[in-house]
């Protein structure tokens, strides 16, 4: 006795990685992204003066009070025209997909600040527009670079309403238990409020 067997099946299946992270560092090449995780967390990234030094993004767990932790993505930098292919292109903005909370770096002596705010957003909308909607934080970088008159300045820009705009410095250590603590409370908005 046999039973009579039917025509096997073939199927290509493409599977997708992605990263899970709690947060994501958004920024242009050279911000300080990479020297930032390397600063909150264990990871080791390389971190070098020229752009494009990350080419795939990094994780990194960062401790939080005692018994608490979340992962941070450092992604690779992202210029304007980026969703049409520019620099590294937006491929890996698929990761920052299922982040729950964006910190923008911008450089502390960058010329337009609130403008390059404005390009990394809109880039974001223009690979997907939900990205441009999590919620946000901006880390205004190398501030050990800011002379007084500098900080004065940044001080007055104001990018979007609830938005935290904290000023840190990898170099000293500025304003990064502050940075660490408004990502904490986006990422537990109910538990951060008790
Ligand atoms: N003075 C100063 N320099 C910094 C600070 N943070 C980073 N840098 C320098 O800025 C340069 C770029 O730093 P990275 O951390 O590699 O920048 P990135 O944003 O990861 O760059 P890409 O991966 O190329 O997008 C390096 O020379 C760092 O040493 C800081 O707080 N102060
Ligand atoms: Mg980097």
């Amino acid at each position: 006795m046999h039973t009579k067997g039917t025509p096997g099946e073939e199927k290509t299946i493409q599977l997708e990685l992605k990263l899970l992270a709690d947060a994501g560092l958004v920024g242009f090449p050279n911000a300080g992204k990479s020297t930032l995780i390397s600063r909150i967390s264990a990871a080791k990234p390389k971190i070098a003066d020229y752009p494009f030094t990350t080419l795939v993004p990094n994780l990194g767990l960062v401790r939080y009070a005692e018994y608490q932790s979340f992962v941070v993505a450092d992604m690779p930098g992202l210029l304007k025209g980026a969703h049409q292919g520019k620099g590294l292109g937006i491929q890996f903005l698929r990761h920052i997909e299922r982040t729950r909370v964006l910190v923008f770096l911008i450089e502390s002596t960058s010329k337009h600040p609130k403008d390059q705010f404005e390009v990394l957003l809109e880039e974001l909308r223009s690979f997907r527009p939900e990205l441009a909607k999590k919620p946000q934080i901006v880390a205004i970088t190398k501030m050990d670079l800011a002379d007084d008159e500098l900080r004065r300045q940044l001080k007055k820009v104001s990018f979007r309403r609830g938005v935290p705009v904290i000023p840190i410095s990898s170099a000293t250590g500025e304003g990064l238990k502050e940075l660490v603590d408004a990502m904490w409370k986006k990422l537990h908005p109910r538990k951060s409020k008790a």
